[in-house]
């Protein structure tokens, strides 16, 4: 088995996990390369390329670039259901997210999977546990007939920060990248396996029912290293291998970061506080063409 060298260690932290393997999905931006909104026929011709692999995709505020509403009649015709993220720091960012994901909710109910308030918001300090909850809970209110929850770090569910979050989710996501950690891609999936077990484990001892995805992993093929992690094609390829196909024929539920490279993207921050490229994390390039075997 490819991952053979990981199972050690992942399987010393291992809680009880579904035996059915994990569902696959990718995240999406909202840009073309040149940094303008993608609209519905963009997403169209982006689906047909990620059905090749999955049929479930998750953007983040959902009114950005008008994502809720130019995504979801693309995602009708080519079969997808979306996860949509509502931009919970600010009230109008907040307003804005929840009144696009309500406003096209009713003629598109099937393409709905769910919906996450807040992104990595504990991580960065941003709420309490408590008042993230508050917020999940206003939008059920909203939503009763769709899942709610949020998605943030690993560590935010590891270490309790997220304990009232996680006990009144319908869905959990927590991100996990070896890469913004530091970690050569030797030592990649090892660590990305144990960051999950450890989130997981704990969010399985708070609420048995809530529903697990990892919300972002991956590796980049281009940019700067990151202490004694290297991007390239290479070093993703095995990650692909190892971290993903592994953690989903698990059973784990995986969301990729990200079907297609943004180079109009800023800088990004990892771990240490220090900045790094953010434009080569696509599984594809900007222009939908493949970079490496995906196959499992
Ligand atoms: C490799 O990953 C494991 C699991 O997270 C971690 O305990 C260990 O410290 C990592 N090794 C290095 C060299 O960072
Ligand atoms: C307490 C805290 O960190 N608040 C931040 C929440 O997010 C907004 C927008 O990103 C920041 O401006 C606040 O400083």
């Amino acid at each position: 088995m490819r991952f053979a060298k990981v199972l050690p260690i992942a399987l010393a932290a291992a809680p009880a996990v579904v035996s059915a393997a994990g569902t696959l999905g990718f995240a999406l931006g909202t840009k073309k390369p040149d940094g303008t909104c993608k609209s519905q026929s963009d997403y169209e011709a982006d689906l047909d390329v990620v059905k090749s692999k999955s049929s479930i995709v998750r953007g983040y505020a959902a009114s950005d670039c008008d994502f809720a509403q130019n995504i979801l009649p693309a995602a009708k015709n080519k079969d997808f259901k979306v996860i949509f993220g509502i931009w919970a720091d600010t009230e109008d960012s907040y307003n804005a997210d929840k009144t696009a994901i309500t406003k096209n909710y009713p003629q598109f109910k099937d393409q709905v999977y769910a919906v996450t308030v807040g992104s990595e918001s504990l991580y960065r300090g941003n709420f309490t546990g408590d008042q993230l909850l508050a917020k999940i809970k206003d939008v059920k209110t909203s939503l009763p007939d769709v899942k709610v929850g949020t998605a943030d770090s690993w560590n935010k569910y590891q270490d309790g920060t997220a304990d009232p979050v996680v006990k009144g989710s319908d869905i959990i996501l927590a991100n996990a990248f070896s890469y913004w950690q530091g970690q050569d891609i030797k030592n990649g999936s090892a660590s990305f396996f144990d960051d999950i077990m450890q989130a997981l484990g704990h969010v399985q001892s708070l609420n048995k029912d809530v529903e697990f995805w990892v919300g972002e992993t991956g590796w980049p093929t281009g940019g700067s290293s990151y202490e004694a992690a290297n991007p390239g094609v290479k070093e993703a390829q095995q990650f692909w291998k190892e971290g993903i196909c592994g953690i989903t024929a698990w059973g784990v539920n995986t969301f990729v970061f990200e079907a297609f490279d943004e180079p109009w993207k800023p800088l990004s921050t990892g771990q240490n506080g220090q900045a790094a490229d953010e434009t080569h994390w696509g599984v594809w390039n900007a222009d939908r063409s493949s970079k490496y075997d995906i196959s499992c």
